[in-house]
């Protein structure tokens, strides 16, 4: 089958933005006006459950209002076909905006028109920064009162240190937002309803704008007056992406045209040398359909972003593919959705093309995949297709190995390429199953959500034998619990939150260990000369082998490390595990016939536990970004109060009429904080908060975690 659309007429883009700045109201809008959809549904209807978004489909983002999940869908605007993925905003699920941005080719940002670029949508910039994901700017909610536009570019300029180039101005705001003046056409774009049929009309610019559209705050009026001056911007900006343009311009006055400002445009995107800036109102539908017009002019196509790196076994780059049907196939696993009915795989192809029946490799496991069913997802509805070429975005049914990072190519010329990073999830609750016959059925469910979501992670405590589940945050554990109940029908409960504090070394040393039985006949014996030493923070664990001449047996060095491993989960001072240090076999001994793979595994492990007792181990824990946004009359209660729990206030920013403190404060002070920040400002102060990094625990406060641990674990296993 040949290619349908050509890769230069694809777009593959993510929504990105904080919470609630409006994603998925614009993603609603964006299928209406595509034709992909009739009606529109409004995020606050979808309460009762009687109806929902396209793209918040889950039971719980209809409940809560909010996106948890990412969904991809896709339509065509002007003959090119958008792929489209409206990811969350809340930071717990930050793992559903990292893994899209390293599949999409480009980002729309939106931002709330008057809060302006709020934590996660930095958050969320910089994710894209590093993936080098090109992006336009969309500043949503010009409807509301206190929608400020040229605040909401400044902060995209101080904030995000971007370059933001305006390519639309507002006319009017507020009540009186009545559409935009577009910038490169010169055309005021004016709607004279709401209503989401209502169409524009496109009005010449002339100096008297403001009063012919009865423009009455000043501020608005202010901005219309301004307009040639933003023009001019414009127009001086993009002629730095044309010389011979900008040569027309300088030596004959020739004002560039519409289009060679597109094509400028187009490559200041694609090479990051600014960012577009539009407005508009998706809940009032006006300015919509410019932004799919952004999209198609000036978001990259496959073709445009650089090619994929391919990698080696340590994750170094050593090569790359080009976007072409030609190349042998790849693609990357960045999604596994399970349900009751079994797992889904979204891969983004980046080289080749993938046909029903064909036999894959996984190169990152070594293992063999029969592709069977291929769906291409519109949020929830399966469509089957038959071929994924390369730059689609489509899902697998039924793989057996695949997992979130993975690679899949063809196996005569195998690649791996670039893997994700996940964020650390750090905060952890025991959970089981709340009827004790359906232990098992949970212990299932749970363990398709944990692979589903690479931000959860699952563990035994080995005293007590709870089951540990680890998360972003506690809106990520409940919303975890209530999926299983929804997905599996399964229903479980859920212990206190706990912080997941961390153990690390603070020395270097080397250490002996010999481990040595004599019972009956057989022996055992094995012997490890260990150096242990810290590393920098978030580091992880590394393992070296650094033996000569066989004195521990290459068989057995990877038994070391596997003992080493399993032992450092289950640190000294209070049962966390061990962090951010490198362990270095330097030397050993083994015996012809009492040596095995078990005898150096007890060694290390018994050499791990002498070590850390003597390398001055402490205790570290996760501490917060926190962004509290109160009215100035509360100021000095906020701080003050973040001040006791150990925060240390980084920043405090201009937010509109409120102020922004931003502070770093340990986790485990968090517990409880909505409650005391709602009393103490009336209810008029709202916070967020992300993980930041691991910290020592003051010795004072690492005693009492260390006591209550031991407390409570007798508790449990009593
Ligand atoms: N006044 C106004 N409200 C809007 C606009 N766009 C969205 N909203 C409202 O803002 C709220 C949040 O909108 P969503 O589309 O769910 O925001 P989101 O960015 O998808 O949020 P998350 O997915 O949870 O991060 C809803 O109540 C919308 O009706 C707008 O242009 N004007
Ligand atoms: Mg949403």
């Amino acid at each position: 089958m040949p290619r349908t659309t050509p890769l230069s007429d694809i777009r593959n883009i993510g929504i990105i933005a904080h919470v609630d700045a409006g994603k998925t109201t614009t993603t609603e809008r964006i299928l209406y006006y595509t034709g992909r959809k009739h009606t529109i549904i409004d995020i606050h209807d979808t309460k009762d459950l009687k109806t929902s978004t396209t793209t918040d489909y889950l039971e719980q983002e209809q409940k809560r209002g909010i996106t948890i999940q990412s969904a991809a869908v896709s339509a065509f605007w002007r003959d090119k076909k958008i792929n489209l993925i409206d990811t969350p905003g809340h930071v717990d699920f930050t793992i559903e905006v990292n893994r899209s941005l390293r599949v999409l080719d480009g980002a729309v940002v939106v931002f709330d028109g008057v809060a302006g670029v709020e934590p996660q949508s930095e958050t969320n910039w910089r994710l894209a920064d590093n993936y080098g994901v090109p992006r336009i700017c969309y500043v949503n909610k010009m409807d509301r009162s206190g929608a400020n536009f040229l605040r909401c570019v400044d902060m995209i300029k101080k904030r995000l240190g971007a370059r933001p180039l305006p390519a639309q101005i507002p006319i009017g705001s507020e009540e009186n937002f009545k559409g935009m003046v577009d910038l490169v056409e010169m055309k005021a774009l004016v709607w004279d309803s709401d209503d989401k049929d209502a169409q524009w009309q496109s009005l010449e610019v002339t100096a008297d704008l403001a009063d012919k559209l009865h423009i009455t705050v000043p501020s608005d009026r202010k901005l219309l007056g301004d307009v040639f001056k933003y023009r001019t911007e414009l127009v001086d900006t993009c002629l730095e992406q044309d010389d011979e343009a900008m040569d027309a311009y300088l030596t004959h006055g020739t004002a560039p045209s519409a289009e060679v400002l597109r094509k400028c445009l187009r490559k200041g995107t694609l090479n990051s040398a600014f960012t577009i800036v539009l407005c508009g109102s998706s809940y009032k539908n006006k300015g919509v359909q410019q932004v799919l017009d952004a999209v198609v002019d000036y978001m990259p196509a496959p073709t445009d972003v650089a090619s994929i790196k391919t990698v080696d076994a340590d994750g170094e780059p050593i090569g790359e593919r080009k976007c072409s049907d030609d190349e042998p196939f790849s693609a990357l696993a960045f999604k596994v959705i399970n349900d009751a009915y079994g797992a889904l795989t979204f891969i983004r192809v980046y080289s080749g093309v993938l046909t029903k029946g064909a036999s894959v490799q996984n190169s990152t496991r070594g293992k063999r995949e029969k592709i069977g069913r291929m769906v291409e997802m519109f949020a929830k509805e399966a469509n089957p297709v038959e071929e994924a070429r390369a730059g689609d975005i489509i899902a697998l049914v039924s793989l057996a190995d695949t997992e979130t990072g993975d690679t899949l190519c063809d196996a005569a010329n195998p690649v791996v390429l670039e893997r994700m990073r996940f964020p650390d999830p750090v905060i952890s609750v025991s959970v089981k199953s709340k009827l004790k016959a359906e232990s098992e059925k949970f212990g299932t469910a749970l363990g398709k959500m944990v692979r589903a979501d690479p931000s959860l992670h699952l563990e035994t405590d080995r005293e007590t034998g709870q089951t540990i589940l680890r998360g972003m945050g506690e809106l990520h554990l409940e919303v975890t619990l209530d999926r299983m109940r929804t997905e599996f029908g399964v229903e479980g409960t859920m212990g206190e939150p706990q912080v997941a504090y961390r153990e690390t070394f603070t020395k270097k040393l080397t250490e002996q260990y010999i481990h040595k039985k004599q019972t009956g006949g057989s022996g055992q014996f094995a012997e490890v000369w260990i150096t242990f030493e810290p590393l920098e923070r978030s580091a992880g664990f590394e393992f070296v082998d650094e033996t000569v001449g066989g004195s521990v047996p290459r068989e057995f060095v990877p038994s070391v490390e596997k003992g080493l491993k399993i032992q450092k989960e289950d640190g000294v001072l209070a049962h966390y595990p061990t962090v951010d240090f490198r362990a270095t076999l330097i030397d050993g001994s083994f015996h012809d016939v009492d040596s095995n793979a078990l005898t150096f595994e007890i060694a290390a492990k018994a050499c791990f536990r002498e070590a850390i007792r003597k390398a001055g181990p402490i205790l570290l824990e996760p501490v917060m970004k926190v962004e509290t946004v109160t009215p100035g009359d509360y100021l000095g209660d906020v701080i003050g109060d973040i001040n006791r729990r150990r925060g240390q206030i980084l920043d405090q920013l201009e937010r509109g009429t409120n102020i922004a403190v931003v502070a770093n404060v340990p986790l485990s002070e968090m517990f409880g904080y909505i409650g005391q920040l709602r009393g103490m400002t009336s209810g008029r102060a709202s916070y967020t908060m992300e993980f930041s990094h691991y910290e020592p625990v003051p010795r004072n406060v690492a005693d009492e975690v260390i006591a209550e641990v031991a407390k409570a674990k007798a508790a449990a296993v009593s």
